[in-house]
């Protein structure tokens, strides 16, 4: 058995500039090490673990020797007793003592000392049982940004190239090809307005969401015509975001759950959307699955803070057939071990995960293995920037080292 010897906690910056965690562990063998750092989220779930204990980092610095007292000699062999030993040191049921990033540091940061000293990557030693060789997903890649994450663009969230699972060579290339295409019609169309690049970036402009999918649409239609690669559009709408007194606000229309419904439909239908991602607010399960009843033989339809990777409430979607798939982002839930639950039952009852990474990210490279580990249909993440390129250099060598390349 290979034990947890040390533990060193740091302040890092995100993307953003905001303070996170970074955890290094120490392994008895002196030889043998991970570190690994969490990202944060701005348009986050009612439902997810408290991202920092109150006094943010500086709290979680002090509480330092203590979660390293009970972390000291437990096994690094897999996830499972350095997450519950986590839990056992927070004691609460939403790491609001320790802090979800805090939990998510130290637990990558374990699981990657633990995969070194077997002599395993990150995507070996965390892969799901039943995967059998590597499948690589698709990119879910961020073009234009809009909501919460781009100050002036439009009301959805995120307008996205789908490039379908393939060689990471290829779907990485197309996805680019997209966010260029995108960021060339803006150019030509505003030739003399100011442009610029959101949280995750994507483009940033000041038009409307149709204006956007329209541009977004004609992009991937260009970028497959160059490069004889498939790409669709897809949409993160992150409803809840401009869902209030129970309407659905964008700037220019006001819509009642079936008008949202009917709106959203009608988009799959005209623009051949083939991801969708929170359409409705976090807790319209019912409204989701009239969605998926309608489209989901067409688009993949994707809860994210409708779930935010929690067990119970994948459950809860699943008798409802709420969602065809299920977004997974590992510091909703605080663990490795928490997603992997969630990701296994997902995958024991047919629902897709789509691997996500935060609008506020560090430069790690941590999340491609995951995505490669959980068989996941999709690795969702900014295509711009080096915090979202180090991801997508990852998968590409993942994919060049299963002679992909
Ligand atoms: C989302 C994410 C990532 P945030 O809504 O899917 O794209 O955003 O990290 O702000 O929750
Ligand atoms: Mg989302």
């Amino acid at each position: 058995m290979t034990g947890l010897k040390s533990l060193s906690l740091r302040l890092v910056y995100d993307s953003r500039g905001a303070e996170t965690v970074e955890a290094t562990v120490y392994a008895d063998d002196p030889a043998v090490q991970g570190q690994a750092s969490a990202p944060s989220g701005a348009s986050t779930g009612a439902h997810e673990v408290a991202a920092l204990p109150p006094g943010g980092v500086a709290a979680v610095l002090a509480d330092g020797p203590r979660i390293e007292r009970a972390l000291r000699g437990i096994s690094l062999d897999t996830p499972a007793s350095i997450d519950a030993a986590l839990h056992a040191a927070d004691g609460t049921a939403t790491f609001s003592r320790v802090g979800g990033n805090t939990a998510t540091a130290i637990s990558v940061a374990a699981a990657l000392a633990g995969a070194r000293s077997s002599g395993r990557t990150l995507a070996e030693f965390l892969r799901r049982p039943g995967l059998r060789g590597d499948r690589f997903p698709a990119i879910v890649g961020n073009c234009l940004n809009g909501g919460r994450h781009a100050i002036g663009g439009p009301d959805i969230q995120e307008f996205l190239a789908f490039a379908p699972e393939t060689r990471p060579e290829d779907s990485v290339r197309v996805a680019l090809a997209v966010h260029r295409a995108v960021g060339a019609a803006l150019h030509a169309k505003y030739p003399t307005r100011a442009l610029g690049r959101g949280d995750e970036g994507g483009w940033v402009a000041a038009i409307g969401n149709m204006e956007a999918l329209e541009i977004l649409v004609d992009a991937c239609h260009h970028a497959s015509e160059s490069s004889k690669l498939p790409v669709q559009p897809g949409v993160d709408f992150a409803a809840s975001e401009f869902f209030r007194d129970g309407q659905y606000r964008y700037r220019e229309q006001t819509l009642d759950a079936e008008g949202q419904l009917g709106f959203v439909t009608h988009l799959v239908d005209r623009y051949g959307l083939a991801y969708l991602e929170d359409p409705f607010e976090e807790e319209a399960f019912d409204s989701f699955t009239a969605l998926t009843k309608a489209v989901g033989s067409k688009a993949l339809v994707v809860g994210d803070d409708l779930y935010t990777t929690r067990v119970d409430r994948v459950r809860r979607g699943l008798e409802r057939r709420s969602t065809n798939a299920v977004l997974i982002k590992v510091n909703q839930v605080g663990t490795l071990s928490d997603t992997m639950q969630t990701v296994d039952l997902a995958r024991s009852e047919g629902l897709q995960t789509v691997t996500s990474h935060r609008s506020g990210e560090t430069n790690d490279g941590w999340l491609a293995h995951l995505a490669v580990a959980f068989g996941s249909a999709g690795l969702k993440c900014g295509l711009l920037g080096g915090e979202r390129v180090a991801k997508l250099n990852e998968l590409r060598r993942l994919g060049a080292a299963a002679g992909d390349l």
